[in-house]
């Protein structure tokens, strides 16, 4: 098994130790405007973490909210919080104001640093959820300034312990309100050395790749602590969707990729005119990685795409095979250290080829933040996913669906009720629902049934400020790129909306047009 020291703070492991055995020199972060070095890094960090500890009064076990995308500060200013024994609480860049405030008032957030750019939103949010009381900005010179003292370079890392809290993730819950998962010190190690050793295997001389934000823990494993664990460089280029994504690869000669399979599909339209020839490592996850889409870009690249389910609840990927053992069409195997298991509604184990809920358990689990929620993922200490999977005879774990109303696009989770909810703002929406549509580009697509309040006509003039108004409102992934004007939707006898029954019309418009 994993077992780590009990006095534990994880920068001196991705950071401080490489510096320590003559690795210095080595390229850790490469942005679009500079290269940081592993020494380079480590003293960014510790000036930051002088200004958090120093200026703003951080203490170990402060929260500190963090705004920015994928960039070098991004970097950072995580492992500037983590060193000073600060919890993260990482977000995505395109969340609005009021998306903002539920993790700062739920989190108890009071100190925040944001890249200059993306300020605005956060500033809003302050309005709407007052316990933030400092926002510092990079970029704009503030936290720059503030960097920049005498002794500043050096910075002895906070004595934490290996279980304590370093990280908040939120994630989207099916009812809307996002959930809180925490994780602890060592658990950052862990996936490194559990799913990064074991599976995916990786060396020094790698240069990793992709496109999840920071903020959402797949990136922040794929992108930052895997290479950082074991020395290797960690690329952050300025535009990572989907076909800014291989043209990135190309020019910074990207070894290891990390994205979802929408972000493969993309791609593969790119092949022809690009040289991504450097590749040699394709990690898809997020979403169930499709046997054409594997097959397609093994043609064309000559690399077998690693499929692997991980979840925010579990830090990172816990069924993955390694590239000797792939079975196409398959998530593949339990990560080294992890077990997995089907089962029934009772939480009883139910026979190969029989489909069931995924149970998982491991180094890393799901410890979410004051919510009643955590009664029901765990079962006699095993993660239960909202997943149904079913296990072959010879142990390979083969992906169902989704057993929420989750609706997954392009790797994104949304809950439809959240979008549901915006909708009904709009001055012409009586009611709503919105489910997921099958999508073959997507995974899904967020698709909305709207009863229209009188006077309005259901056209696609209004169909577009519909949509319009959802993008300006929540974070504009989350619109509904299909709408159907309906005159009514089917409902349970106390009312609440089938969305079961709404999914079912959706799939079978889906397959008719
Ligand atoms: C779905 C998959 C089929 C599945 C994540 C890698 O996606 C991540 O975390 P989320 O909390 O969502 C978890 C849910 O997404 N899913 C993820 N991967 C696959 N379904 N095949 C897959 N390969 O429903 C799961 O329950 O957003 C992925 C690493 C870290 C992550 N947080």
């Amino acid at each position: 098994g994993l077992s780590y020291p009990e006095r534990l703070n994880v920068v001196t492991e991705f950071v401080d130790r490489h510096v320590a055995e003559g690795r210095g020199e080595r390229d850790a972060v490469i942005g679009p405007s500079d290269t940081w070095s592993y020494r380079a890094l480590a003293e960014t960090v510790n000036r930051i973490a002088n200004v958090l500890t120093r200026d703003l009064g951080m203490v170990p076990g402060n929260r500190v909210l963090l705004r920015a995308a994928n960039t070098p500060m991004m970097v950072a200013t995580y492992f500037a919080v983590l060193k000073a024994g600060g919890v993260v609480v990482a977000t995505m860049p395109m969340l609005r104001a009021g998306e903002l405030a539920y993790p700062i008032h739920k989190a108890k957030i009071g100190l925040a640093l944001c890249d200059a750019t993306l300020v605005d939103e956060l500033k809003a949010a302050q309005q709407l959820a007052p316990e933030l009381s400092t926002i510092v900005t990079w970029g704009d010179g503030a936290l720059e300034t503030l960097m920049d003292k005498a002794g500043y370079e050096i910075f002895e890392p906070a004595d934490t312990s290996q279980d304590d809290v370093c990280l908040i993730a939120f994630t989207s819950g099916t009812t809307g309100e996002p959930k809180g998962t925490m994780h602890f010190q060592r658990d950052l190690l862990a996936i490194c050395d559990a799913y990064g050793a074991r599976v995916l295997q990786a060396a020094p001389d790698d240069r990793f790749i992709g496109s999840p934000p920071l903020a959402f823990t797949f990136g922040l494993g794929g992108i930052v602590l895997f290479p950082l664990r074991i020395g290797a460089a960690c690329i952050l280029p300025a535009k990572v969707a989907p076909p800014d994504l291989a043209e990135a690869i190309e020019r910074y000669r990207a070894t290891v990729c990390f994205t979802a399979p929408t972000a493969y599909r993309a791609m593969l339209g790119k092949l022809a005119e690009l040289d991504l020839s450097s590749l040699r490592i394709c990690v898809s996850a997020g979403e169930a990685l499709p046997k054409a889409t594997f097959d397609a870009w093994q043609a064309a690249t000559g690399l077998p795409l690693m499929d692997g389910i991980g979840a925010t609840e579990m830090l990172h990927i816990f069924i993955g095979a390694p590239r000797d053992k792939i079975r196409p069409g398959s998530t593949g195997l339990p990560v080294p250290g992890y077990e997995a298991k089907i089962v029934d509604k009772d939480g009883k184990e139910v026979p190969d080829g029989t489909p069931g809920r995924l149970a998982v358990r491991g180094p890393t689990g799901c410890r979410y933040l004051a919510d009643p929620r955590q009664a029901k993922y765990i079962l006699d200490g095993w993660n239960v996913t909202g997943d149904t999977y079913l296990r072959d005879g010879d142990g390979y774990f083969w992906y169902q669906a989704r057993s929420d109303d989750m609706i997954i696009s392009a790797g994104y989770n949304i809950a439809g009720p959240e979008v549901e909810a915006c909708l009904l703002t709009h001055a012409a929406v009586a009611e709503c629902g919105v489910v997921g549509a099958p999508c073959p580009e997507r995974g899904q697509i967020v698709k909305a049934y709207v009863l229209l309040r009188e006077g309005f006509t259901g056209d696609a003039v209004l169909a577009k400020a519909l949509q319009d108004h959802v993008k300006a409102s929540i974070a504009p992934y989350k619109y509904p790129r299909a709408i159907a004007f309906v005159t009514t939707l089917p409902k349970t006898s106390t009312g609440k909306l089938q969305r079961f029954a709404l999914r079912e019309i959706a799939r079978q418009e889906a397959s008719a047009s």
